[in-house]
């Protein structure tokens, strides 16, 4: 078992603690009608968000599913953050662009979450890739629920990095449902383990609601990959204690298996083992969590009575910024009549292709890049 110290085992307590506070007051400003869109809750995968990203150094990179909260926190994002990126305020990690977790925060090594399933392996594959090219000894890690191991581009990320041999561990968070279907619906394979196999991926199974487990195994593979040995898989077993989101009330679930994992409580099982093992009382622990409650709600109200964005805000950020020397971006220089366009250069646009945003008989792409002629209220320059 790898070795932690006793700051370290409270620290990770305090993680998932922060975690479950933290997303129970997302819960009640859901509720309250500050959060629009949709809110995923991690309730008793805490261990396994919060025991894997431990493993990893601040200048690796980590792409969270959204049932990964605690590794977000581990990171080192502040709740604040958080919350003014769930209730799309101004200061928020996308500015109030988005109000669920798709974020990414490069100063922490943050790649945020691709909706489609399966996605954002391929997307890290190119991170992990050029940490390779570049000689630099940095690792990746990902999530994936065992629903989206089913898609097609799981299947290639999973291989592109076996094949590869990239620094990269993927967590494979089995919590039984995805969405209404049960785990055992979604695939024929006998154990979730066995997915390694068709990769040639070494492969460690943990419980997923034991945080030293998991850390264990994680270590062991941000180790492997850290000395160039390649990607790893882990499966956490873990349950989904609440439904897909605040929206399901999973009627689908039978109480008592709910019943026989509550047993299981991450939070719980560790802070028996933090006590028994004379690392904290129970009296401190408490008052740990009931510091963490403060501060939450501290960090949800400073965020609440934050600014909106404002309005023309919402045309920033969303391209990448035009070249200082007014030339022609890269990412148009393929629109119909700026294919052969030297850099620098800003050619006429073909005849008939009219005011940015209009068809010029383009396909759909053409039109929606024409449109990123316009910014900040203005055209620019010799384009038109
Ligand atoms: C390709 C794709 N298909 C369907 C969806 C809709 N969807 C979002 S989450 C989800 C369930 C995911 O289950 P799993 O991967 O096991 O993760 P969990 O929610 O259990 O953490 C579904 C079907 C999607 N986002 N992308
Ligand atoms: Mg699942």
């Amino acid at each position: 078992m790898a070795s932690l110290t006793r700051e370290q085992m409270l620290d990770m307590y305090r993680s998932m603690c922060l975690t479950r506070a933290l997303e129970e007051r997302l819960e009640r400003l859901f509720k309250q009608g500050h959060i629009v869109g949709g809110l995923y809750r991690s309730l008793g995968q805490e261990a396994t968000a919060v025991g894997s990203a431990y493993a990893l150094e601040p200048e690796d990179w980590l792409a969270p599913s959204i049932r990964d909260m605690g590794a977000l926190l581990v990171r080192g994002l502040a709740p604040v953050d958080m919350f003014r990126q769930y209730t799309a305020r101004r200061d928020a990690p996308t500015g109030g662009k988005d109000n669920t977790n798709h974020f990414t925060i490069p100063e922490l090594g943050i790649l945020g979450p691709v909706s489609p399933l399966g996605t954002q392996l391929a997307v890290l594959n190119g991170v992990a890739l050029s940490f390779r090219i570049r000689g630099e000894s940095r690792v990746c890690m990902t999530y994936q629920g065992e629903g989206a191991t089913r898609t097609g581009t799981s299947h290639e990320g999973l291989n592109f990095a076996a094949v590869q041999r990239l620094p990269m561990v993927v967590v494979l968070e089995h919590n039984r449902w995805a969405f209404s279907t049960r785990s055992d619906r979604e695939a024929a394979v006998g154990a979730w383990t066995d997915v390694a196999g068709a990769y040639g991926l070494p492969v460690r199974q943990v419980d997923g609601n034991d945080v030293l487990e998991v850390y264990d195994a994680a270590r062991e593979a941000v180790d492997r990959a850290r000395r160039g040995e390649g990607a790893s898989l882990i499966v956490a077993e873990t349950y989904r204690m609440l439904g897909h989101a605040q929206h399901d009330p999973q009627p689908y679930v039978d109480p008592a298996e709910l019943e026989a994992w509550r047993e299981r409580d991450p939070i719980d099982r560790f802070g028996r083992y933090v006590i028994e093992n004379g690392l904290a009382t129970e009296e401190g622990l408490a008052a740990m969590r009931g510091e963490l409650e403060s501060e939450v709600a501290a960090a949800a109200d400073e965020a609440v009575a934050g600014p909106r964005p404002d309005p023309e805000e919402a045309r920033t950020r969303a391209y990448a910024a035009e070249p200082a020397d007014g030339g022609v971006p890269w990412t148009r220089r393929a629109v119909v009549g700026y294919a052969d366009a030297p850099a620098g250069v800003a050619p006429a646009r073909p005849s008939g292709s009219g005011t940015p945003g209009e068809s010029s008989g383009g396909s759909g792409t053409a039109v929606r890049q024409g449109d990123a002629a316009v910014t900040d209220g203005k055209q620019r320059g010799g384009g038109a």
